[in-house]
């Protein structure tokens, strides 16, 4: 039987069956499972998966499918890649202009953490928003990138991201308190619970602290828990490219440039001229900097086989 996980807790997994609709509480066979020992867990809500049921409303997952895309965070504590949401058409990162303020490096990372799937740009407290704002995600719908103003305060937007979503799977990703549940109530009507924000540090208190999956009418959506930082997960330095469209493809002296000032590349020179905005080059930089020295910690524990 297939099933698709919509819940996530300790690894105790709620799924709906593919097959007969109904909801099974499901375990994993084994902890780690193969393909996926850089994972923190076997599988995150939206994969699709295989097992058995073994009563009216529980099963046995063996195997977890593939992923079309997914948005994956570096867990530093444990070393080791987390899946956040998986199979997701678009990736809907939410950011605010104040509380918590609005941090492009931070949103720079959170784009390099989506693979596979399209990305919208929300910027959420709309009506919180100064000029400072607007202009700084300028850049980023210059660069291809489709970026929504909402507020579920005014309404402001609320339209606009719901035609973006439809008929579609959404996973809303961002810092903790940017309005991430709020948003998905209004879309859904469903009640999920809304934090306040600290007063003293202007940031979420992790209101949300699992991911889950929510159907609206016409489309779904993936809440997922807030983060104070984000990290990009250990992956081929090459991928990183992918959140960077800016950069250019195939035209510097060698293939597979990394765009770090080697011999023959030409992007140094075109942050210089200001074709390539300094801020963005330097977000890849850090990124590429960062996951030079990252393994993951299976990999560094392995004894050498020769
Ligand atoms: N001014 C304003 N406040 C908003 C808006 N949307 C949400 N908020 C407030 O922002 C706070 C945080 O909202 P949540 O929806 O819990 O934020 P979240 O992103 O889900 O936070 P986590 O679950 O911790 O990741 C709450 O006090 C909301 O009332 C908005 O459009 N404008
Ligand atoms: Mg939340
Ligand atoms: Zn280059």
């Amino acid at each position: 039987m297939r099933f698709q996980i919509r819940r996530s807790i300790n690894n105790i997994y709620t799924a709906a069956s593919l097959d007969d609709g109904r909801i099974y509480t499901c375990r994993i066979k084994g902890k780690v499972m193969k393909g996926r020992e850089c994972e923190y867990s076997p599988a995150a809500v939206g994969d699709i998966a295989e097992g058995n049921p073994y009563s009216a409303d529980e099963a046995l997952i063996h195997a977890v499918l593939d992923r079309k895309s997914a948005f994956q965070r570096w867990n530093t504590k444990r070393e080791l890649n987390q899946t956040i949401a998986a199979n997701q058409d678009i990736s809907v990162i939410v950011v605010s202009p104040l509380s918590p303020p609005l941090r492009p490096r931070f949103l720079d990372r959170a784009i390099a953490c989506s693979s596979g799937a399209e990305i919208i740009i929300v910027l959420n407290k709309a009506d919180e928003a100064d000029d400072d704002a607007y202009e700084t995600l300028r850049l980023y719908s210059g660069l291809g990138f489709r970026v929504i103003y909402t507020s579920s305060v005014s309404g402001e937007g609320i339209n606009d991201l719901k035609s973006a979503i439809m008929g579609k799977c959404s996973a809303f990703v961002g810092q903790s308190g940017v309005g991430k549940s709020t948003l998905v109530n209004t879309l859904t009507g469903s009640g999920q619970r809304i934090g306040d924000i600290s007063e003293k540090y202007n940031r979420g208190r992790h209101t949300t602290n699992h991911s889950l999956y929510i159907e609206g009418d016409g489309f779904s959506i993936i809440d997922t828990p807030g983060v104070r930082e984000i990290e990009v997960p250990f992956e081929d330095l090459q991928k990183v490219s992918e959140a960077f469209p800016e950069l250019p493809a195939g035209e510097c002296l060698y293939d597979g440039c990394l765009h770090q000032g080697e011999d023959g590349c030409i992007v140094p020179e075109l942050v210089e001229k200001g074709i390539i905005d300094g801020n963005r080059y330097e977000s890849y930089l850090r990124i590429i900097d960062a996951l030079r020295d990252r393994k993951p910690a299976y990999m560094r524990n392995r004894k050498s086989r020769g």
